[in-house]
């Protein structure tokens, strides 16, 4: 193969018939078995033994570099990764992906058809896990010495299934044939403490010890999945700790004649990496879930508290210089009193000096506003399970609220409002105020986002601590969601600006003086419409609907929630069928709404919502009368992998959550990054992505934050839409009706009692003339081939902004103070 002019630097070099002697060797050597009769999965695990010979080699090479220069690092503490597939990203990073495409081609094998053989990793629930891998990628290529730690669980997200139109939820088992990316580390194993009681004791000096006499111990043993950066110099470590029973607590059962209560204490402590939980945005307050937390933290603290000595002893002086700990939301916030348990119960420092540490040492991310996803645990329930740390949270609490009276004197009110502890019928301990409290820095996830958590959510907070309380705006990797789910258009960029774009996102810039070139236009549009045909094959696969590729392809994939409004689009589908049906002449551009979507599994209104656009899509997917013109199709099992195959197919991206309630936002970037035109509230990162590709290049809808908080003071009276508007009112009834649901009427009422007679919380209704407005302007825009083509372009040219290396370079710059250190050639 001819050596292609690249700008990009590259760690390694493996030729073709390297690789294919390399992936040959692991067919025969590792797998076991020979070309003729290895199927795809033997290839694929074949084909990333021959990858991970090169990760590992860069793993090693990186983690010596780190050890010899003592860096410091950020410690990602989060609750959730959401990998998605390893293989592809992994040979793009490495620059090998067209080797290796070459190398199996003369085997007589497909890569892509390789690709798919891999599961994705799916411990996430959504965009905060997605994040977090996007974050540790711009980490490892931005050569930055950093390590994810989270929970090696054995089930992610469940496997979601269309059964009637329902979702039906089946354990993902990503597991089950092997990992090939995962090495087990097992002289790294902690153990972790549970339950028992506290022990005050009076030592010679007067000092007050305390000591946690356990009742419980388990094991943590780490996994570590290499992050590869892209060129391929820089391997990180992502550290996942699997739960075991330990050995020592058993046998005294054991022998005792308990052989099978021993097997029950295994059981027990092995449920504890079992299974994801799979609630985004509501907490759940299961005693599994606290352990869960605290398994994952008690165990990295250990692991970095371990690396840190093994460089600087039993000095603590330097612990903050090499340490910084960054929370992916409260759910690692246990391991700020875990901390300083360990600070001041063990190495025996005094609560001022640790305290010190620890407000040193965390820095926390909010991702949310919404009541019920905030985190309180009843303190009798930490009481129970950690004994110790209740303790530590009254004393963090009882020295904070006297730094509160310094600055409010005899203030009660504000003393009730920040306080670490909630009074009430039950004791709650509020996660998000003990973050706040025991963290240097807190930021929120963008712009509008932050101000919220600045003026509603933690108010007085930011006037205590000025500064403390800042913004990070999220953002997503390019490597990823542009490079490799969408090599065509990657190629076409190359052409324009070169191939470095995939680290300097801005350099995207450089097409937008193409954007009315008509040549340009026919090439990039050409591109979109090969990515529907993809697409259109995998809905036909999927769901036997035909779509045309010529139809406006529009895309809402996100979780589940009324606060993302997917009822929103739903409403106005109908409107759209109902419009056709009234007359068939109604002018409109095909258009095909393609949703993915999981709902919680406790959550019946979302599980409805599922039902009804899959009855709906039904419908109207077979009534000859309309289907010329609207199809809608809903995919089941919406993943990583699946947002791949969906984000360059989009024209349209739907971003409709009610003002002040979406965080951020990433889809919308990815889509936005893909040539998709937005149709969106200004919510989240909407709104910092219409400054970037401006007014004429987004369709911006509904009320603001400030007309919501205006509309819901006044009394908000959803049925004042249904009377006013014939077509809410039409599609309303419609769904209390079995036009849908043929011989079950009502199947679909909840959703229309949800608008109605429960409150509309969200002001679906009060949106819902504006959303259909800017609907019609899509579909007018959409026509005007030339102008769609611009924006399309535009959209693509202006997300320099929303790489996550940007978003890395300002936690670095304003809260993490690292440097990067880059890996020597041996
Ligand atoms: C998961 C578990 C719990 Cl207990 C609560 C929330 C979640 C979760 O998945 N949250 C989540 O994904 N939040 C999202 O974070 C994104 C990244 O910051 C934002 O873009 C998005 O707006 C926000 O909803």
């Amino acid at each position: 193969m001819s050596a292609k002019k690249t700008n990009v630097d590259r760690g390694v070099t493996i030729n073709k018939s390297e690789f294919k002697a390399a992936v040959v060797k692991h067919l025969h050597c590792t797998l076991g078995t020979d070309e003729n009769k290895a199927n795809n999965h033997a290839w694929w695990k074949a084909t990333c033994a021959a990858m991970q010979e090169q990760v590992l080699e860069g793993l090693r090479k990186t983690q010596k570099t780190h050890y010899l220069n003592d860096t410091r690092a950020v410690h990602y503490f989060s609750a959730e990764f959401l990998m998605g597939r390893l293989l592809s990203n992994n040979l793009q990073n490495f620059g090998l992906f067209d080797v290796a495409n070459a190398a199996l081609n003369e085997l007589g094998i497909s890569l892509s058809d390789v690709l798919e053989e891999e599961p994705d990793m799916a411990l996430g629930n959504g965009g905060l896990g997605r994040l977090a891998a996007c974050f540790i990628d711009s980490l490892a290529t931005m050569e930055l010495p950093a390590i994810g730690y989270g929970i090696h669980y054995e089930h992610g997200l469940f496997r979601q299934e269309i059964q009637a139109g329902a979702q039906i939820e089946r354990p993902d088992s990503w597991r089950d044939y092997g990992n090939p990316w995962e090495i087990c580390r097992p002289e790294s194993i902690q153990e972790v403490s549970l339950y028992g009681y506290v022990e005050t004791k009076y030592g010679e000096n007067g000092r007050i010890q305390k000591e946690w006499h356990p009742g419980h111990i388990v094991k943590g043993i780490p996994w570590d999945i290499p992050v590869v950066g892209y060129g391929g110099k820089t391997v990180n470590v992502l550290r996942l700790w699997q739960s075991k029973a330990s050995g020592y607590f058993n046998w005294d059962v054991f022998n005792a004649g308990g052989y099978v209560d021993a097997q029950v204490e295994n059981v027990q402590a092995e449920t504890i990496s079992k299974v994801l939980y799979p609630n985004d945005e509501t907490e759940a307050g299961k005693e599994l879930r606290l352990i869960q937390q605290y398994f994952f933290c008690a165990c990295s603290l250990k692991d970095i508290i371990r690396r840190y000595k093994r460089a600087h002893g039993d000095d603590w002086s330097r612990f903050v210089d090499q340490v910084v700990i960054q929370l992916n939301d409260t759910h690692p916030a246990i391991a700020i009193p875990e901390l300083m348990r360990i600070l001041v119960d063990r190495a025996e420092l005094d609560w001022d000096k640790a305290w010190a540490i620890c407000t040193k040492v965390f820095a926390y991310t909010n991702h949310t506003l919404l009541p019920e996803a905030l985190e309180r645990w009843p303190a009798r329930m930490l009481e129970k399970i950690l004994p110790r740390h209740l303790e530590i949270i009254y004393e963090i609490n009882h020295r904070f609220m006297k730094e509160v009276d310094k600055k409010w004197p005899g203030d009660n009110s504000v003393k009730a409002r920040l306080s670490i502890i909630e009074e009430g019928p039950e004791k709650m301990v509020r996660m998000g105020h003990l973050s706040v409290v025991g963290s240097y820095a807190v930021n929120g996830v963008a712009e509008l986002h932050s101000r919220l958590v600045k003026e509603n959510l933690f108010p007085e907070f930011d006037q205590l601590w000025p500064g403390k309380l800042t913004n990070v705006t999220n953002g997503i990797t390019p490597r990823r969601w542009l490079k490799t789910c969408n090599p065509a258009l990657s190629k076409l960029i190359d052409s324009k600006v070169g191939d470095d774009w995939p680290l300097d996102l801005k350099k995207l810039a450089g097409i937008e003086k193409y954007a009315s070139n008509k040549t340009f236009q026919k090439q990039f549009m050409q591109v979109k419409l090969q990515n529907k045909k993809v697409l259109a094959e995998e809905i036909k696969q999927s769901l036997g609907i035909d779509v045309d590729t010529d139809a406006i392809f529009d895309v809402q994939i996100k979780r589940l929630h009324e606060y993302k409004r997917q009822h929103l689009a739903l409403l106005y589908i109908m409107a759209l069928y109902r419009r056709l049906l009234e007359n068939p002449d109604y002018d409109m551009h095909p258009r095909v709404f393609i949703f993915g979507a999981k709902a919680a599994p406790g959550y019946k209104l979302a599980k409805d919502i599922i039902f009804a656009i899959n009855k709906v899509a039904d419908k109207i997917n077979n009534d000859a009368r309309v289907n010329q013109k609207l199809k809608v199709a809903f995919l089941p099992n919406y993943r990583v992998s699946l947002a791949e195959k969906m984000i360059p197919a989009a024209d349209v991206s739907e971003q409709i959550s009610t003002a002040g309630k979406e965080a951020s936002g990433t889809g919308n970037m990815k889509l936005a990054l893909n040539g998709a035109v937005t149709i969106g509230t200004l919510d989240g990162a909407n709104i910092e992505i219409a400054e970037e590709v401006g007014d004429e290049n987004i369709f911006i809808f509904g009320l603001t934050v400030d007309e919501v908080k205006a509309l819901k003071a006044s009394g908000y009276k959803p049925y004042d839409y249904y009377y006013k508007n014939a077509e809410i009112k039409a599609v309303l009834d419609w769904l209390e009706t079995d036009y849908f649901t043929p011989g079950k009427p009502g199947a679909l009422a909840s959703i229309k009692q949800s608008l109605l007679d429960h409150g509309d919380q969200y002001l679906v209704l009060a949106d819902y003339e504006a959303y259909s407005e800017a609907q019609e302007a899509v579909d007018k825009a959409y026509r005007d081939k030339e102008r769609w083509a611009r924006m399309a372009i535009i959209n693509t040219a202006k997300m320099g902004k929303f790489t996550s290396d940007r978003s890395i370079k300002d936690y670095v710059e304003r809260i993490w103070k690292l440097n990067a250190c880059p890996v020597v050639k041996e």
